[in-house]
């Protein structure tokens, strides 16, 4: 393995992976290349709702943000300068409906979702749209609004979308039981099933066909998988074992084609635990690709071996110092 991936993996670690709570709302497409500090002097959030256009499922809505006011340039605390001006959408939802926003744009526009008429009051803002979990009902505002000052024509396309399938249990029980060792595993997803697109720790919708690997974990062990493929937008879940329900544990897709995306997982219990390591990919319905997983695993192997913070640390220096 090389250094640079080691570290990088690391990175990734640090940075992206995700736990197990829900997410109400996810982004339709990964986040652009944007400063993570808040621009200065931004933080207004004085909407006037009172002349939001009123819209419903099944709408496309065209409108122009040029040459309109700069009410509201911060959402969701975010660090995403929006000092363009903006359009407010109303949307009514009477029967509860998974819902999809889709931004189509002449510039660097954004869209936010608020539960009042308060920039603040921010549920996901987001470059070209969003969609919601799960079924949701209720008053909400729709904000279209311009990234560092942009300004132009769009359409905005809000839709309901089916609820997601449920997790196709033969990944979980047709999964390959793995020693919990390090190393590195070599494999492809072609010949594989879409057995999960989303889930509660998701944060796209991952179609592309999918490997479950079986691990058992010792008492305060733990696993560390960064993976790649090189042709493809790898994605990584955890799962806990089909009998504890599929919970979902870990998630990490932050990367695109080529790049790398890490998961953790330890088992603070005193018992052993099994659980799944799933690699997937993000892209069309059905697409498949050759992967490889470094992977740290501690303990599981017969006889059960102990794992002190010192072992860690260790595995942790020898991935870094070597090289293969
Ligand atoms: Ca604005
Ligand atoms: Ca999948
Ligand atoms: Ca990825």
């Amino acid at each position: 393995m090389q250094r640079s991936l080691v570290v990088a993996g690391l990175c990734v670690l640090m940075l992206g992976t995700v736990g197990a709570e829900a997410r109400d709302f996810q982004p339709l497409t990964k986040s652009p290349d944007r400063p993570e500090m808040p621009a200065p002097g931004i933080g207004k959030a004085a909407l006037d709702c009172s002349q939001a256009i009123d819209v419903s499922l099944g709408d496309t809505v065209c409108g122009d943000t040029t040459g309109l006011a700069n009410e509201a340039d911060q959402y969701c605390f975010s660090p995403w300068n929006e000092t363009g001006g903006e359009i407010i959408y109303r949307l009514v939802i009477d029967t509860p409906a998974r819902i999809e926003v889709s931004l189509d744009a002449q510039c660097d526009l954004d869209v936010a979702l608020l539960a009042s008429c308060d920039a603040s009051d921010c549920l996901i803002l987001t470059d070209l749209g969003f969609r919601s979990s799960g079924a949701i009902s209720g008053e909400y505002f729709i904000v279209v609004d311009g990234y560092v000052g942009a300004a132009c024509g769009f359409c905005l396309t809000i839709e309901e979308i089916p609820v997601a399938p449920p997790i196709d249990l033969a990944g979980c029980t047709n999964a390959e039981f793995t020693n919990c060792l390090s190393q590195t595993i070599t494999g492809t997803t072609c010949g594989e099933t879409n057995h999960v697109t989303e889930a509660a720790c998701g944060l796209f919708p991952e179609q592309g066909q999918d490997k479950w690997y079986t691990f058992e974990i010792e008492p305060f062990g733990y696993i560390l998988a960064s993976a790649n493929m090189p042709n493809a937008d790898v994605s990584l879940w955890v799962f806990d074992d089909c009998l504890t329900g599929l919970e979902c544990l870990g998630f990490s897709d932050f990367q695109g084609v080529g790049g790398y995306e890490a998961v953790v997982y330890s088992n603070t219990s005193s018992e052993n635990k099994r659980v799944h390591l799933v690699v997937d990919s993000f892209g069309a319905a059905g697409d498949c690709a050759e992967f490889e997983i470094d992977l740290t695993c501690s303990g599981g192997v017969v006889p059960v071996q102990q794992t002190s913070w010192g072992t860690l640390k260790g595995t942790f220096s020898t991935e870094n110092g070597g090289t293969q």
